[in-house]
This record gives C-alpha cells, structure tokens and sequence, in this order.
C-alpha cells in the first residue's frame, strides 16, 4: 500500500500538524476550549483527514500518530492556559487507539509530562466504537474517567445506539451532529430534534455542544434552545497553533 508507506514516512518526517478550533460558551461567546484536528501536508499536498484516517487505522499507525498528537497538544494547551486563561482541550479518539497497549497509561503520561489537568482533557469518542471491542473500551474509557478525564460522545444523534451508549459509559458531554444543525431555521424536524436532544442531554446533567455552526440563524436559535457550547464556521474556523496564540492573547472571545 502506497499511503501506508507514505503515512509511515510523514510521521518519521513530521510531516502532520494541528489545527485547533475554538469552542464557544453560547451565551458569552468566551472560548472555553479547542478540539485539536490533525492536519497533512504531503509536500505542498494537503490530504484531507477522511482519506488518510481509515488506513492510518487499518495499518495501526493511528497509535503512533494519536500519541504524537497527545502529546503535542496537551503540550501546547497547556502553555496557553499558563499564559492565559483556562482552556480545555478536546481530542478525537479512533477504537484502534483505544484499545492499544498501554493506552491509559500513555494518556496519563501525556498529562504528567504536560502540566495539563486531567479535567482539562476531553476524548471524543463515537458510538460505533462500542460495536467492536466494546468492553475493553468502555474499561479503558472508565478508567480514564475515573482519573478526572472526560468523554465526549462525538456526532450524537447519528448513531443507532445513542441511549444505549449514555447509560453504558459514563460521559459528560455530547456534540450534537452537524446534520441537526444545518437544519436549524429552514427544517422543523431537524430543529426539533435538536431542540430535543439539548433537552435530553441536560436532563441527564451533560454539556450539550452543537457542531457546525455556519449561519447566524442556527446560532440565535441554539442561544435560544439554551444549548451550552457551540462550534463552527460561523464561530471560527480551525486555526493553526500560532492563530491560536495570538487569539489567546488578545481576547476571551470570538
Ligand atoms: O478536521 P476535519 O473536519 O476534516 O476532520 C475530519 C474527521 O477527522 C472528523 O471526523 C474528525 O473527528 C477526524 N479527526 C480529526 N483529527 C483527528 C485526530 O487527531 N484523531 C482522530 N482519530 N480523528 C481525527
Ligand atoms: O467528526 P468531528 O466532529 O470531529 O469533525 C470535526 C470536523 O468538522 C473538523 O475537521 C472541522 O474542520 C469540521 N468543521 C468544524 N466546523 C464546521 C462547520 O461549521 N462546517 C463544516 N462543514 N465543517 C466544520
Ligand atoms: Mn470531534
Ligand atoms: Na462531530
């Protein structure tokens, strides 16, 4: 496989970066954290996350490739929150990466190494990931939690086992899919949907994040709704570490 032997060479050649985009308090607009999303550039080629991710998963690259990305942004997080204020950082997690060797202890070494408080890190995780596995990655999930780290359950609403998942692993968080937000104002069962699944996640006493905000109407209604945090277009894009940087010395909020 020829991407494999490339992703293999990019990771030698450092080839991959992180962009970081800003997650928003609804009702401030103050930036409360940042999803961190890797980024590749072969060359002057940038290959999209979709293309690379699954072979990086097949392949078991993903293991290496996640840990360089722990590693590197509770690094950079935790620097920010130093000379700043108090972000928290949110990761994506493949199955693969959970259920390696020494997976927790890799997480707590990323925090040790770091400085960052363990409540400070989200995982975002995907329903499908129970399918496979499933008790050895809710073991390992629950014991991260048990060390002060969060979950997050990524793309909510698009999975078939969406309750099912609440009530086996203990989360603090759902990010409800953009597929629900991009019919907010113009679809009426897309908006109520959303309506209703803001209302179930705080009725179970989770943070309820809407993802892929990208019109000023999804964001009114969502205010409205009282859903806890947003991200999307509208908010601000993925940024690079240095828009970061700079964001993080001159305002709160976006
Ligand atoms: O950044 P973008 O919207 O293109 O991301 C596309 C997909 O890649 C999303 O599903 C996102 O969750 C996933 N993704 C982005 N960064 C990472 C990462 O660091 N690890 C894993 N496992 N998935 C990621
Ligand atoms: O699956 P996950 O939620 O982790 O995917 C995150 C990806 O969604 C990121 O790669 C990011 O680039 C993308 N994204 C973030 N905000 C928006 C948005 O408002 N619109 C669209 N189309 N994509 C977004
Ligand atoms: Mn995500
Ligand atoms: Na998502």
């Amino acid at each position: 496989l020829e991407l494999a032997a490339d992703l293999q060479r990019a990771l030698i050649e450092q080839q991959f970066a992180i962009e970081y985009q800003p997650i928003v308090d609804l009702a401030t607009s103050r930036v409360t954290s940042v999803e961190a999303l890797v980024r590749w550039w072969r060359g002057s080629v940038f290959v999209p996350p979709e293309q690379f991710l699954g072979p990086a998963e097949d392949t078991g690259l993903i293991v290496p490739l996640g840990e360089w990305i722990l590693r590197e942004a509770c690094r950079e997080v935790a620097a920010w929150r130093a000379s700043s204020w108090d972000i928290g950082l949110s990761l994506n997690l493949s199955a693969r990466q959970i259920t390696a060797p020494r997976f927790v202890e890799t997480v707590e070494e990323a925090l040790a190494e770091s400085g960052l408080p363990a409540s400070a890190l989200t995982l975002e995780v995907i329903e499908e990931m129970l399918v496979e596995d499933a008790e050895e990655t809710i073991k390992r999930l629950s014991e991260l939690r048990a060390l002060g780290v969060r979950l997050a359950i990524d793309d909510f609403g698009t999975g078939y086992a969406s309750l099912a998942f609440l009530r086996q692993l203990p989360v603090d968080m759902i990010k409800i899919d953009p597929s629900f937000v991009s019919g907010l104002g113009n679809d009426d069962t897309l908006t109520l949907l959303t309506r209703t699944i803001v209302r179930l996640g705080h009725d179970l006493g989770l943070i309820v994040v809407a993802e892929g905000i990208e019109r000023p109407e999804q964001l009114d209604l969502l205010k409205r709704m009282g859903c806890t945090k947003g991200q999307g277009f509208l908010v601000a894009r993925p940024m690079a570490a240095r828009g970061v940087d700079s964001l993080m010395r001159t305002s709160l909020t976006v």
